[in-house]
């Protein structure tokens, strides 16, 4: 059996993995359009597995924005393993790659690293940074809606004091998934919103506190310091804390996440990447690109705009959403 074939069967165990594939392939249309596209085009003209084959290959994954120190990785690992099946033609090749994007996504890395770090007892707090626009506000929202209906109390703080109308956006937010909203007027102090956020969380028992925060890049190294404050003020009030510094990214800016990504944990400790407009981006081989140059797992990914569409990152359901519709055919 196939490595796609495998997924597929471990999907169909149970209602909700599958529920979870379909939300990925459907989310990864434009990647899977591109990059299969790509991909079957190649194989239908090499045929044969050869040089120039892994060379176009390599091509392929690049304008996929897999990210070069990845794909050189990958292309390499793919060579071994053809030698080591005695793979002679194209056809095969696929399962091999699907296999291989996989086992490079995780590393030495195992598959619960990408479970939000929350504690059993006691509040856990979750630090939200990123530039303006990824969508920080709107993860926060669904994470909030969904942490909600497994049962646990949740407060949002307000952090971003700076954008116009951020504050209303993560209220209303706040109301759809029925959890409180802790805030200060526009302008204020954002640490301070952060240490309201804080008492109120300890005060209302609370599970889980998200915060909010401004994520405006003009103003680099403003912008570092004013999360710095936060994080020593979130430190200070919850030995332990914050459990999770989340840094969100939007798919769609392809290399430029990448980037983002190194300024951010250069000054701060981020935990987790939240990686956004998965759906809205033909270049969905970031999430390889994140995880293996940064090291930094993926926690969730956005795949389009309604609640249920921020999921857990599954490095199996993406690479099944990358090739579904090539394993349908064969
Ligand atoms: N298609 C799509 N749009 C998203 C996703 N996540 C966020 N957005 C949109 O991105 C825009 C900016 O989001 P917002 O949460 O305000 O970004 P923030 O400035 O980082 O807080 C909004 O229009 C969101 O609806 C996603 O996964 N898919
Ligand atoms: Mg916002």
């Amino acid at each position: 059996m196939g490595f796609m074939d495998k997924l597929k069967n471990k999907f169909k165990q149970n209602e909700k993995t599958e529920e979870v594939s379909q939300k990925y392939q459907e989310g990864m249309k434009k990647t899977r359009n591109s990059f299969s596209g790509k991909l079957n085009d190649l194989i239908a003209r090499y045929r044969k597995v050869d040089e120039d084959f892994f060379e176009e290959l390599e091509e392929v994954l690049i304008t996929a924005d897999v990210g070069v120190t990845t794909v050189m990785d990958l292309v390499e690992e793919l060579r071994m393993e053809v030698k080591r099946q005695n793979i002679k033609d194209t056809n095969g090749i696929k399962d091999v790659i699907s296999e291989k994007l996989v086992e490079i996504y995780y590393g030495d890395a195992n598959e619960d690293s990408e479970k939000l770090n929350l504690q059993n007892d006691g509040l856990s707090v979750i630090l939200v940074v990123g530039v303006n626009g990824v969508g920080k506000t709107t993860s926060i929202g669904k994470l909030a809606h969904q942490l909600k209906q497994q049962g646990k109390n949740v407060v949002l703080a307000a952090g971003d004091t700076f954008r116009a109308g951020a504050i209303e956006q993560l209220e209303i937010w706040g109301e759809r998934a029925d959890v409180a909203v802790i805030k200060q007027s526009a302008g204020s102090d954002p640490a301070a919103v952060i240490f309201d956020g804080i008492q109120a969380a300890k005060s209302r028992n609370a599970d889980v506190l998200i915060c909010d925060t401004a994520g405006r890049l003009q103003n680099k190294v403003n912008l570092m310091n004013e999360l710095s404050k936060v994080k020593r003020v979130i430190e200070r009030e919850i030995p332990g804390a914050p459990h999770e510094v989340l840094l969100v990214l939007d798919a769609t800016t392809g290399q430029n996440a990448l980037s983002q990504a190194k300024t951010f944990s250069e000054s701060t400790d981020v935990t987790g990447i939240v990686l956004t407009k998965l759906d809205g981006t033909a270049k969905g081989g970031i999430v390889l690109a994140i995880r293996n140059e940064l090291n930094i797992p993926v926690k969730y990914v956005g795949l389009g705009e309604q609640v249920g569409d921020l999921q857990e990152f599954d490095a199996n359901a993406f690479v099944y959403g990358l090739f579904a519709d090539i394993a349908i055919e064969d």
